[in-house]
């Protein structure tokens, strides 16, 4: 294992950030407590029938023993984000500031700095305020003005609030998969040849406002740092083939350059461009405050697959491989999987494919722009079984080695000279995974929601923390 290798001994800088991550809206609950007002998810999953997050796993009364699991883990960091539906109920900048949501989390902040953990606060995963969505659709508005001043409006209000003692801020989470999320699970209409660009080019737009607005006005007094996360699941042809090389290319491009990549380089993917020639481009304006417009590369990982090199039309395949630009990827060839098997659909163990996505995100974007990389993301789903005992949840094996070898792969990265600044697994908590309900595990923490919430560590926190204390170089 990890913790015995002597070859990675003390690889990491004794400031590596390591810890957990989460989302209001997956683990908050207290869905109208206090004044807070639906979000997008509120409405979808109850319109649709689903389990909802009303409750979630009840963060919102019980964020004390989730800052005492935290410490007890050995954490120095933890990734939360921020319910915009709980501070600004409304979500318009004109609307009231509800103070009882902004109390919630300054408890939360000043508990974890008194335990020493430093927060990193995610402004937007995805639970857009609901009023938004019904005044101008949200990241459609065809107006990209409406979003963008009340999304810059609601970032300021946190900066002004917290920024005295927050740090680190992720603007948003994933554009790229709220793109899928805006257009097949948040809405029942889509025009495929339209929206989706759309809400793609206002997140960008409006990350980027958000930056410069707290370079501008906040960063020169606080002095913290901002940048974006994105969703990279990694791709390979699965044979020799020009078509499968191409496809792997443009599955790529389109998670990575399309969201993300223009951000760091200041240009539009060339393969996107000639894949969609609808793709907006940015006004010189906006080019200069997109261009460069993160302090850090912030990546959520989780799997690899292989592209075959067949394109399949739109309609007969799922959101996430069409928005693949109709690539099909498959995680098993002649009955042989690409890794360890994933639960449920979820994602295989592939540490060569993690390994191989650093040199391309260090290579490509991270590395000339002098940006270090935080995965402000990674773990392993095990699926809830009604037969299985506390016990065996706890005795977590699959997990186990999956960040085992994951974070063996970021080790030797960071050895060979990629800047590695930090990890924060996903996830702290077991929670609600979105329209997929409770039954997805992510969590290093099992939570009994039938009995209080309970909250039992599983073995992978002990696992994580032999880890760290054997890779980060003590500053002592
Ligand atoms: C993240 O999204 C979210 O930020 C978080 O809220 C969520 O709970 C967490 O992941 C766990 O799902 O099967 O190898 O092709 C992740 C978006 C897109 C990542 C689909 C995995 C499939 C990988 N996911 N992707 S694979």
């Amino acid at each position: 294992p990890l913790c015995e290798n002597p070859d990675l001994k003390g690889v990491l800088p004794p400031d590596f950030v390591q810890g957990y991550a989460s989302a209001s809206y997956q683990i908050e609950g207290g869905h109208d407590t206090d004044g807070r007002l639906p979000s997008v998810w509120d409405i979808t999953l109850r319109a649709q029938g689903l389990e909802t997050g009303d409750e979630a796993v009840d963060s919102y009364h019980l964020w004390r023993e989730d800052v005492r699991l935290l410490k007890e883990y050995g954490c120095n960091a933890y990734r939360f984000s921020v319910s915009w539906s709980r501070v600004r109920p409304l979500g318009g900048k004109d609307d009231p500031v509800n103070e009882k949501g902004i109390g919630y989390y300054n408890n939360l902040i000043d508990a974890l700095l008194e335990a020493n953990i430093t927060p990193y606060i995610t402004l937007f995963h995805w639970d857009l305020p609901q009023p938004l969505q019904d005044r101008y659709k949200g990241f459609r508005a065809a107006n990209k003005a409406a979003i963008i001043e009340d999304f810059v409006s609601y970032a300021e209000l946190l900066f002004e609030r917290f920024g005295d003692r927050v740090k680190n801020w992720i603007t948003l989470n994933e554009p790229f998969v709220y793109v899928i999320l805006d257009a097949v699970v948040l809405n029942s209409e889509c025009d495929f040849d339209n929206d989706p660009f759309t809400v793609a080019h206002n997140q960008i737009l409006v990350h980027a406002h958000t930056v410069d607005l707290y370079r501008r006005k906040f960063q020169p007094t606080q002095g913290g740092r901002i940048g974006i996360t994105l969703n990279i699941d990694w791709v390979v042809p699965i044979d020799e083939s020009q078509e499968a090389k191409d496809a792997a290319d443009l599955a790529v491009a389109m998670a990575l350059g399309w969201v993300g990549g223009e951000r760091v380089k200041g240009e539009l993917s060339s393969i996107l461009k000639k894949r969609y020639p609808q793709l907006p481009d940015f006004t010189p304006d906006e080019w200069k405050i997109v261009k460069g417009s993160s302090d850090f590369f912030g990546l959520n990982h989780y799997g690899t697959k292989w592209a075959t090199g067949k394109i399949v039309e739109r309609g007969q395949v799922s959101g996430f491989q069409f928005f693949g630009a109709g690539v099909e990827q498959v995680a098993e060839k002649d009955g042989v999987p690409i890794g360890r098997r994933g639960h449920n659909g979820h994602p295989y163990t592939v540490p060569w494919g993690f390994r191989q996505l650093l040199n391309h995100v260090h290579k490509q974007y991270a590395g000339p722009n002098g940006l270090g990389i935080i995965i402000t993301e990674n773990g392993f789903a095990i699926q809830d079984e009604a037969d299985r005992t506390l016990e065996q949840i706890v005795d977590d094996k699959e997990r186990q080695e999956y960040y085992d070898l994951y974070i063996t792969e970021l080790c030797q990265a960071h050895k060979e000279g990629i800047k590695m600044e930090g990890y924060l697994g996903w996830s702290l908590l077991d929670n609600l995974e979105w329209n997929q309900g409770y039954a997805p595990r992510f969590g290093v923490t099992h939570v009994d929601r039938a009995n209080g919430f309970k909250r039992t560590p599983k073995d992978s926190t002990k696992v994580l923390k032999a880890i760290w204390q054997h890779t980060i170089k003590s500053d002592k």
